[in-house]
């Protein structure tokens, strides 16, 4: 008559509110590995196998404190395949009072549970997620009101709440908010990012692969080499490694792009802290020590602490208040599905095949690769926001739904018609070209606007504008470019808007649906 305390594969924290007031003499905690939450959408490799072996680490650890673990795995023979059939199984096994879980990452989890009740005839206490900064609701109350929800001003608001990067006077230490300025600089060849610590793989993921290649081989991804951390002692390792080698620098190369590098000065922690194996508190509390003990400079630290403290929070705020109908957004009004290339990677477009290649290979790509390349490229294409999503909820070992649609519907795409962005991502290649060393070696010419070597980004993006001038309204960040749009020869758009017309119709894609459900 214990409760049964039903814990998700992206909650692996030991501080869960689901387990605070878990009594080990009476209480099951139930982990379950199905065949639904694997196949909803057809995940990467690499994310089912992170996520597996992570959970089954995690069962160890709540094991050797005593607590009582009933763990379900992937392939047992009675496995039923989803979170319903194995909690109505665990009931029969467990006969509990009740059952206690931690809200989910995923609206359509959420929905699902919300009618467990009835269907399973006992109480379920659904609890909020406490590892966040900002409450779902006090999200709700800050948006309210609002005439439009800027990240900046919300971040300010963190940062006062939280007391981070903060001075004894109330104000922002170094006289900003805001360093961005300072963050956007090149790679010189002369610098070689330091490589990401790798996690070789235990028994337990040795275990766990092998499983994934055996039930999963038709999904998307490369699955080895496995290098990930699959227990909060290692992401934390991985984690240090990056304030000690990486942080200094992330700042000054936060928007860079370079050939054959996959992660920069990124951290590479998405996916810890999502799963919950890194908490962000204890994150950004380090990197702020790292600043007031003068081993990372102000730049590096309000670039990181904005990311976690300010995007992460404000994207799944803005997921919550908006969800269901967000997911339909479609200001564009894009149709076409997704070009065959997002899941091959082979395409002459240099910049675009390093981003997909190196997504393929790490179910990661850094910011900026899936901001400016994969996304711009949808994004002017004209892709369906539904096909768009699917691709990217499939391929990074860091997505769920509430943080993986507003960056892609919101920052990406602009679908939601600017709740989330004041303006467009939208660039030509002259963006890419600025910001990486791609261009001279890709066989299209950056610089050139028509013809077979043109770089694709500049018809499309010319295309783009003339398409959607005018239902960009009068937002003044796109005046300027609409000023210059209309200064070109008549001749030259025309020229640059048949040939994408043609490059467009060329595409070969893939329809959405594809990689959903078995
Ligand atoms: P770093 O550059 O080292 O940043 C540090 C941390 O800040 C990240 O680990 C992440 O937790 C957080 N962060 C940074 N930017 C964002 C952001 N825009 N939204 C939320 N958190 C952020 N992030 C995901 O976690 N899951 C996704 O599914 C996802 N999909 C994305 C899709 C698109 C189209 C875009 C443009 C961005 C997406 N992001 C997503 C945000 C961001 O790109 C990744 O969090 C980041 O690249 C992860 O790498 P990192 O850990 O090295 O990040
Ligand atoms: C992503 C995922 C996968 C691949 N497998 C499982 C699983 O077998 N068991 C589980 O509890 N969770 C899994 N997850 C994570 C869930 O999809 C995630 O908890 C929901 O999408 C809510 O965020
Ligand atoms: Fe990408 Fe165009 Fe540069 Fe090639 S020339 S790498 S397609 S931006």
């Amino acid at each position: 008559s214990g409760v049964l305390r039903l814990v998700l594969g992206d909650q692996l924290s030991r501080g869960l509110s689901s387990l605070s007031d878990l009594d080990p003499d009476q209480d099951v905690v139930l982990l379950v590995e199905v065949e639904a939450e694997a196949t909803y959408v057809r995940h990467h490799k690499k994310k089912i196998a992170f996520l597996f072996s992570a959970m089954r680490h995690f069962a160890a650890a709540l094991r050797e404190e005593g607590i009582a673990v009933d763990y379900v795995a992937l392939d047992d023979p009675e496995n039923s395949g989803s979170f319903r059939g194995e909690l109505q199984r665990a009931l029969a096994r467990h006969a509990p009072a009740r059952i206690v879980v931690t809200e989910p990452g995923e609206w359509r989890v959420r929905e699902d549970m919300l009618q467990w009740e009835e269907t399973f005839g006992l109480p379920v206490e659904l609890r909020e997620d406490s590892r966040f900064f900002c409450r779902t609701s006090d999200f709700a109350d800050w948006a309210e009101g609002r005439k439009s929800l800027r990240m900046e001003y919300f971040y300010r608001e963190m940062r006062r709440r939280t007391g981070f990067l903060m001075d004894a006077g109330g104000a922002p230490e170094g006289g900003r908010w805001n360093f961005d300025q300072d963050n956007r600089k090149t790679l010189p060849d002369e610098i070689a990012p330091p490589d990401v610590l790798q996690v070789k793989p235990d028994a337990v993921t040795r275990e766990v692969l092998d499983l994934v290649e055996a039930r999963f081989d038709d999904h998307f991804g490369d699955l080895h080499p496995f290098w990930f951390a699959v227990t909060a002692e290692e992401a934390e390792r991985v984690f240090e490694d990056f304030v000690q080698e990486r942080l200094p620098q992330f700042g000054d190369y936060q928007d860079a792009l370079a050939l054959g590098e996959a992660t920069l000065f990124h951290s590479v922690i998405s996916l810890y802290l999502n799963a919950g194996l890194l908490d962000p508190q204890a994150v950004c509390a380090r990197v702020e020590r790292a600043w007031r003990e003068e081993d990372a400079p102000l730049n590096a630290v309000e670039g990181f602490i904005r990311q976690v403290l300010g995007w992460r929070e404000f994207v799944r705020g803005l997921y919550w208040l908006k969800m269901p109908g967000y997911r339909q957004s479609n200001f564009f009004e894009g149709q076409r599905g997704l070009p065959a290339f997002y899941w091959t990677g082979e395409t002459e477009m240099l910049c675009m095949a390093e981003a997909i290649g190196q997504t393929k290979t790490n179910a990661y790509a850094h910011h900026i690769q899936r901001l400016m390349v994969t996304g711009n490229f949808a994004l002017l294409a004209g892709v369906a926001p539904g096909a768009v999503n699917e691709w990217y909820l499939v391929v990074y070992a860091d997505a769920y739904e509430w943080v993986e649609l507003p960056n892609v519907t919101g920052m990406a795409l602009f679908a939601d018609g600017g709740l989330l962005a004041s303006k467009p991502y939208a660039a030509s290649g002259k963006y890419i070209d600025r910001m990486s060393n791609y261009c001279k070696r890709c066989r299209y010419d950056v610089k050139q606007q028509v013809g077979d070597k043109a770089c694709p980004f500049n018809y499309l993006y010319w295309d783009f504008i003339a398409r959607n001038g005018e239902r960009f309204g009068t937002n003044p960040r796109m005046a300027l470019i609409l000023k210059s749009f209309h200064r070109m020869q008549p001749a030259k758009v025309e020229a640059m808007r048949r040939q994408a017309e043609a490059f467009l119709e060329n595409l070969e894609t893939v329809e959405e649906g594809q990689w959903r459900g078995r």
